[in-house]
Parts: C-alpha cells; sequence; structure tokens
C-alpha cells in the first residue's frame, strides 16, 4: 500500500517537478517544468491534491492559485535562499524611498513578499513584464544579477536588491572560457541569476524555460548549461543524440534535492506536509501573480 503510483490514484492527485528536480523525481512527474509553466499547471489542473516537487515558494504559488485545494510539499526543509534574502518589511521600506516605483517581485519570493508588490515575474517573462509596465522605476526584488540584467534589457531604470542564488552567482567568468576552449563551436547558454560578467561570455542568457526550447531548435548538437545541474537531465533525456555540459560544478541547489520518491509517498498517504497561504496575505498576493499570468498571457 505504500506503492506511489496506488496513493496517487487514490488521492487523485497530479504531480508537478521543477526542472532543477533529481533524475529519479523527473521520471515520475506528471508534468515538469519552470516556475511559469508549473503555475500554469496548478492554475489550470482540476486535481484535487497537486504534489510540488520543488521549493517553498513554487509550492505557495500553486496554492494561492488553487485556493481549497492540497499542495503538498513532501520536504518542508526545501527552502530557497534566495527568497530568505528578503521581507516584506524590507519591501514597504523600499517603497517609502521610491514612491513612484513599481515593485516588482521574482517569483522566487514568500507570499508575504509578493503581497507587498505590484506584480511577479519569472526568469521566463520578466523582460517582457517589466517593459509593458507604466512606471519607468522599477524596483527589482531580490536578485540583483536578474535586476541588471533587465535594466540592460529594458529602458527602466531598476533599482535593485542584494540578493542573489549561491548557486549561479558561483559560476566564474574563466569557467566560461574553459568551456568555449573545451567545447568548441557549443552553443554556451546561461541563466539571467548568473553574474553580468558572466553572461556577457555567453552566447544566450535565458531561463530553463528558454534552454529546453533552445536545446530542441538550434542546428548544434553540443551545448555548455549555465544553470542548476537537474535541468541537464532533462536535456540529455529529451535530446538524446545531442551533448550537454554543465558549466560549473556550482551548479548545484541543495535544497532542490530533498525530494524522494518515498517523501511523496508519505505525503500522498499523510496529505502533508500541506502548503497553505494565510488569507490576510493570500488575496494581495494572488492579484500580483494574476496580473503577471494577464501581462504573459494577453
Ligand atoms: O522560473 C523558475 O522556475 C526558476 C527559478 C528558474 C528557471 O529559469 O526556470
Amino acid at each position: 500500500m505504500d506503492d506511489l503510483q496506488t496513493w496517487k490514484a487514490r488521492r487523485r492527485a497530479v504531480i508537478l517537478a521543477h526542472n532543477y528536480q533529481p533524475p529519479e523525481i523527473q521520471d515520475l512527474a506528471d508534468h515538469q517544468g519552470d516556475s511559469l509553466d508549473l503555475s500554469l499547471l496548478a492554475a489550470r489542473t482540476d486535481a484535487p491534491v497537486i504534489v510540488f516537487c520543488g521549493v517553498h515558494f513554487m509550492a505557495e504559488t500553486a496554492a494561492l492559485l488553487v485556493p481549497g485545494r492540497a499542495v503538498l510539499l513532501p520536504d518542508l526543509r526545501a527552502g530557497c535562499s534566495l527568497a530568505d534574502t528578503v521581507t516584506a518589511a524590507d519591501v514597504r521600506s523600499l517603497r517609502a524611498m521610491h514612491p513612484r516605483a513599481a515593485v516588482v517581485a521574482y517569483i522566487n519570493t514568500s507570499a508575504a513578499v509578493k503581497a507587498e508588490s505590484d506584480v511577479c515575474v519569472t526568469s521566463a517573462n520578466a523582460l517582457r513584464v517589466v517593459s509593458s509596465l507604466p512606471e519607468e522605476e522599477i524596483i527589482f526584488i531580490p536578485d540583483r544579477n536578474l535586476g541588471q540584467y533587465l535594466a540592460g534589457g529594458t529602458a527602466k531604470q531598476v533599482i535593485t536588491w542584494d540578493g542573489n542564488c549561491r548557486a549561479h552567482n558561483e559560476v566564474r567568468v574563466d569557467e566560461v572560457r574553459t568551456a568555449r576552449r573545451e567545447h568548441p563551436g557549443a552553443f554556451i547558454m546561461v541563466h539571467p541569476e548568473v553574474s553580468p560578467e558572466v553572461a556577457a561570455q555567453a552566447d544566450l542568457v535565458t531561463g530553463t524555460g528558454g534552454m529546453v526550447r533552445q536545446a530542441w531548435q538550434r542546428p548544434e548538437c553540443e551545448f555548455v548549461v549555465g544553470t542548476e545541474a537537474g535541468l541537464v537531465y532533462r536535456l540529455r533525456k529529451e535530446n538524446p543524440d545531442k551533448r550537454f555540459h554543465l558549466l560549473s560544478p556550482s551548479l548545484w541547489c541543495p535544497t532542490m534535492k530533498y525530494t524522494t520518491p518515498s517523501g511523496i509517498v508519505s505525503a500522498l498517504r499523510d496529505l502533508a506536509p500541506r502548503v497553505e497561504v494565510p488569507p490576510e496575505v493570500a488575496g494581495r498576493a494572488r492579484q500580483a501573480l494574476d496580473r503577471m499570468l494577464e501581462l504573459t498571457e494577453g
């Protein structure tokens, strides 16, 4: 009775896995994607139970989009150190300092921070959403590297916060140079959470969804991948005739690896740990997410 498929059927659950999840979790998931894909899937599914294989802010996002449904995060230790760098009180202080600016929250933030923000973005839609805002001044939280990337890609004045994703921020310029030397002809793509110096050396800066499409569509047979190692497993699986190299050993997120098959079985059996958002935060946080979805889909 501890069989995952049995419990999944019994709960009529859907299993969503982020692109950074371990291979065995990617293999058993119903759907895989970046946080935008998974948010859209969560918003559209009618499954009464969603098992979110990712980190806490992602499960919270799903819980905001499907109020009343059970969103399970198999291991509550799966947090995001980038999301933890900014609090709701920090956002209120920033607003007081820059009253004309729109507050744009990266999806990697808590629901409490989203509730203080005007709109959310993911790596897949950040440029599009920020460009479409009427405000000329933008407060972007919490990833400074992504904020600088947005400043370079739009005509906006972007006020950044001093947060970063350790895995992406630790990638070094000399690692890109080495990859170019060792894999001449490979297409080098990096995530916008890497430093601007590293981004400047790459062929393309894009989120994981963009990397998946590039791997399908580009003529090159070899790619260097500058994002968390979990994506490389997906790219290899979907493109068995192409070669993929991880840009740096630093690209490994420990909290993404807390999900295990047995943790999923326990979560389905116990309907816990369940992620819920307090009502005083949920309404305002949902508005910031809905605005993102309108600007992305519209
Ligand atoms: O948007 C996401 O899911 C994150 C955090 C990274 C990416 O590019 O997929």
